[in-house]
């Protein structure tokens, strides 16, 4: 038996989600005629209190789908400094949508209006004009940690009132709403727009929605089409999406309590550092700084037991938990890592 950890997006779709794709009705999703996508966009922009959504293929469209639909090429895009738009997107953010970056150094992931003060400039003909100001939340390499919602009412408040828009890029924000038992229309509100993943957490086999008003979701309809991303019957693959929306969210509850687990269990050991304050949803990101091994090296030892996680720095590895990991397989997990670490420490 094999143990993955090496992240949610290996979730795989469920009986149920098979089945709808099976029954989904179909039509030409350019042409706005698939009725399956329709009412998963629908669906999307009501859970997220927004006019409009758009459906995409991954959460990496999505995000620059927003950027390319909020900015004009030459314009300052304001990104934490880890964040995945900036770490993991193939820096299409300047490649495609041709914006500079100002980054903002947070708190494990987590930026405040103070944080965000730091980096303005003032308008000078030497600088691009800043327009736009990316949030993620949960933050990936932060930890899988939530912005508290009153900070993103307030970062969202002085954003706008610097004249940028603001994006969420909320591949996990189901993650944040449950953790956190806050509604995601809430957390979002002050936001322009919000992308959000179905194949993570939520387990749909593709697939991300962007949400926002509906001149700018017009406007990204359009980018999504030059990006090669209108995708005929799409309906097939939105149908598992709708399954993911109705039956996927709650369950999160139970990944952030195995997630809390695993890692409580591994601060324990000898020769692993994890910031437990950090492990606020689905995530726990270990340091091995203190073995003599790399994480490539860990990574390869622990796959020889059936056990998958990712390497994602020299030092340093994510666990990810997943609706495949019940409370067995957490306990596992934990018994393998302890037996190697002994082994190499
Ligand atoms: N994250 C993946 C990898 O790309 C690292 C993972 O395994 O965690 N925003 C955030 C915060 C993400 O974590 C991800 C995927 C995306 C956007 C992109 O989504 P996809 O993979 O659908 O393009």
């Amino acid at each position: 038996m094999v143990i993955n950890l090496r992240s949610d997006t290996q979730t795989l779709p469920t009986e149920e989600m098979l089945e709808a794709m099976r029954r989904a009705p179909l039509g030409d999703d350019v042409f706005g005629e698939d009725p399956t996508v329709n009412r998963l966009e629908e669906m999307a922009a009501a859970r997220m209190g927004k006019e409009s959504a758009l459906f995409v293929a991954s959460g990496t469209m999505g995000n620059l789908c927003a950027l390319m639909s909020h900015t004009h090429p030459g314009d300052e895009v304001i990104l934490e400094a880890e964040s995945h738009t900036y770490y993991y997107e193939v820096g299409g953010f300047s490649a495609l949508a041709g914006l500079s970056p100002r980054f903002v150094q947070g708190n494990h992931g987590i930026m405040n209006v103070d944080m965000i003060k730091k980096v303005i400039r003032p308008e000078n003909i030497h600088f691009p004009s800043a327009t736009l100001l990316c949030i993620e939340n949960t933050h990936n390499r932060g930890g899988g940690t939530i912005y508290p919602p009153s900070l993103m009412d307030e970062i969202g408040q002085f954003a706008h009132k610097e004249g940028w828009k603001v994006h969420i890029d909320g591949a996990r924000i189901f993650n944040a709403a449950v953790a956190s038992g806050v509604k995601v229309k809430e957390l979002v509100k002050s936001a322009d727009s919000v992308m959000f993943c179905l194949s993570k957490g939520l387990s749909a086999p593709v697939g991300s929605v962007l949400a926002g008003d509906q001149n700018f979701i017009k406007r990204a309809r359009k980018v999504r089409k030059m990006l090669g991303g209108g995708m005929r019957q799409a309906g097939v693959i939105a149908a598992a999406g709708i399954v993911a929306l109705d039956t996927m969210v709650d369950r999160l509850a139970e990944d952030h309590s195995n997630a809390r687990y695993i890692a409580e269990e591994l601060i324990k050991i000898d020769g692993l550092e994890i910031d437990l304050n950090t492990v606020q949803t689905n995530m726990i990101y270990v340091d091995i700084s203190a073995l003599n091994i790399t994480a490539d090296r860990l990574e390869l030892l622990l796959k020889e037991q059936g056990l998958l996680v990712s390497p994602v720095s020299p030092y340093q590895i994510r666990l990810v938990t997943n609706r495949h990991i019940n409370s067995n397989e957490a306990h596992q997990a934990v018994i393998i890592i302890k037996e190697i670490v002994e082994k190499v420490r």
